[in-house]
């Protein structure tokens, strides 16, 4: 049963224009009418989907002004009766409407509960409900993209379309397994092929630009490197448009890392600025370094700077060998200032890309949202029209893979047909997870239990 009236504060709790508190289930608009009055009609008998001016009262006080829509299964996003009563945007109001509800008879909802039934119901599948997370948390227009056209089952769609032709090819096998007097398998691998190779080739585009996307859904862990003094903390807070973290002429200003999220364009970082890289005697400045070459190792992207008036040196040149693999950037800070340092010189030494900078100045940071840009959001990723950020829905899919690899290994090597459909059964039940067929309850509960209270 998922059927009680469950009820819960659907905005946020700061103050706004307009608060909502929704309340959902077999008999929401009961318990909504005990609490509501609108002139001259009861509010089970007024028009779905239409809005009307009320209060809404607990007891003989009236709490709150309010617009009531009542919407009836199965059309609301719940597809339960909801009510949604909206309020004045203040914290304390919300709050007080949101216990008179609960006082007349409705249990505060859990976190995604909401979601859930929606799910539950069939109104959504677990993709699609895990896109409307995705969606609410989007902090950027790449992720918010991605979110609605799987909010709009996009995603689903083709999972179901893979899923139809597997079932059809076990179903054959099976039925031929079980009949082969009328049916024959007579040519079948031939005729597999062809498919498997469509089924295979339509899973590996659904995975490939999906680290990326991800990347650009979640943000990029960013971490600013460099010896002390060079400018990095200014960078950040240049960056930044605020002066978030110490700046000074004096060489080990930063200790402990500073992190922020920030927007460069159309790419979310979370940058740390670090300690500057130096042999030290300091304790603190030595934990400092330390976490600054953590930093370094855990991130995506390491913005290695350099100050242009002086000489690249041992420690620059140790810090660059490390980070040969990885994803880093040089920028050579403080170009308003004579230059010791050239850009080409610079690269054809490290191997690394180079971009002259001033924190001071501004100069060179739109260059350096470029250069970011350039690297993360591939015009690929921005051509393909789905890319799965879902780190669950990809594992899923890497499953899915394996299993149709298997079948065509089997295929190769000649096996009987029997060994194709235990494979084909596991891609079908991994292709299912990712709609939510057949998931656990202890998933169903973890996946809705991240989602945010009212939603
Ligand atoms: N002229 C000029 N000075 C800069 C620029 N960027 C930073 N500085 C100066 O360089 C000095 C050091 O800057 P910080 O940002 O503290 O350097 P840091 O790399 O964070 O240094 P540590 O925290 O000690 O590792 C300060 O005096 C800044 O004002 C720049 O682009 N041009
Ligand atoms: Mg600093």
């Amino acid at each position: 049963m998922h059927s009680d009236v469950i009820a819960a504060i659907a905005t946020g709790l700061i103050p706004g224009g307009i608060g909502i508190v929704r309340i959902s289930g077999q008999g929401a608009v009961e318990t909504a009418e005990r609490i509501t009055e609108i002139k001259g009609k009861k509010l089970s008998e007024v028009t779905p989907r239409h809005l009307y001016y009320g209060f809404v009262r607990d007891g003989e006080k009236r709490l709150d002004e309010a617009l009531i829509a009542v919407m009836r299964a199965p059309h609301s996003y719940t597809a339960e009766d909801t009510v949604e009563l909206q309020c004045h945007g203040g914290p304390l109001v919300l709050k007080r409407v949101l216990a008179a509800a609960i006082k007349a008879g409705a249990r505060l909802a859990e976190p995604g509960e909401f979601s859930k039934r929606a799910f539950l119901n069939g109104r959504l599948d677990l993709s699609e409900a895990e896109a409307v997370m995705d969606l609410i948390r989007a902090e950027n227009d790449f992720a918010r993209e991605t979110a609605l056209s799987q909010l709009g089952g996009s995603l689903s769609a083709v999972i179901r379309g893979l899923r139809g032709q597997i079932l059809e090819e076990t179903a054959f096998i099976e039925a031929a397994l079980d009949d082969p007097e009328h049916i024959s398998l007579d040519g079948y691998p031939e005729r597999l092929q062809p498919k498997l190779q469509e089924m295979i080739g339509a899973v590996e585009t659904l995975l490939s630009g999906s680290e990326n996307g991800r990347r650009l859904a979640d943000g990029i862990r960013t971490a600013i490197l460099g010896r002390p003094n060079v400018g990095k903390s200014s960078l950040l807070n240049a960056l930044l448009g605020e002066e978030r973290a110490i700046v000074t002429p004096i060489a080990g200003t930063t200790r402990d890392t500073i992190e922020e999220t920030l927007r460069l364009g159309d790419v979310v970082l979370h940058l740390a600025d670090t300690a500057g890289l130096r042999e030290t005697g300091d304790e603190i400045e030595k934990i400092g370094v330390e976490r600054a070459e953590q930093k370094a190792r855990e991130s995506e992207l390491v913005l290695y700077v350099l100050d242009g008036s002086e000489a690249l040196d041992g420690t620059d040149r140790e810090a660059l060998a490390r980070l040969k693999d990885r994803q880093c950037l040089i920028l050579i800070n403080k170009s308003d200032l004579p230059q010791v340092l050239d850009p080409q010189e610079v690269e054809r030494e490290t191997g690394v890309e180079t971009l002259r900078i001033s924190a001071k100045t501004g100069e060179g940071l739109a260059e350096l949202q470029e250069a970011v840009e350039r690297r993360f959001l591939f015009g690929e990723i921005r051509q393909q029209p789905l890319v799965v950020t879902n780190l669950r829905h990809q594992a899923l899919l890497r499953e899915t893979l394996d299993a149709l690899r298997r079948v065509q290994e089997s295929l190769d090597l000649g096996m009987p047909e029997d060994f194709f459909s235990v494979d084909f059964m596991e891609a079908y039940r991994s292709l299912g997870l990712i709609l939510g067929e057949e998931a656990e309850e202890d998933l169903i509960n973890e996946i809705f239990g991240k989602f945010c209270l009212g939603k």
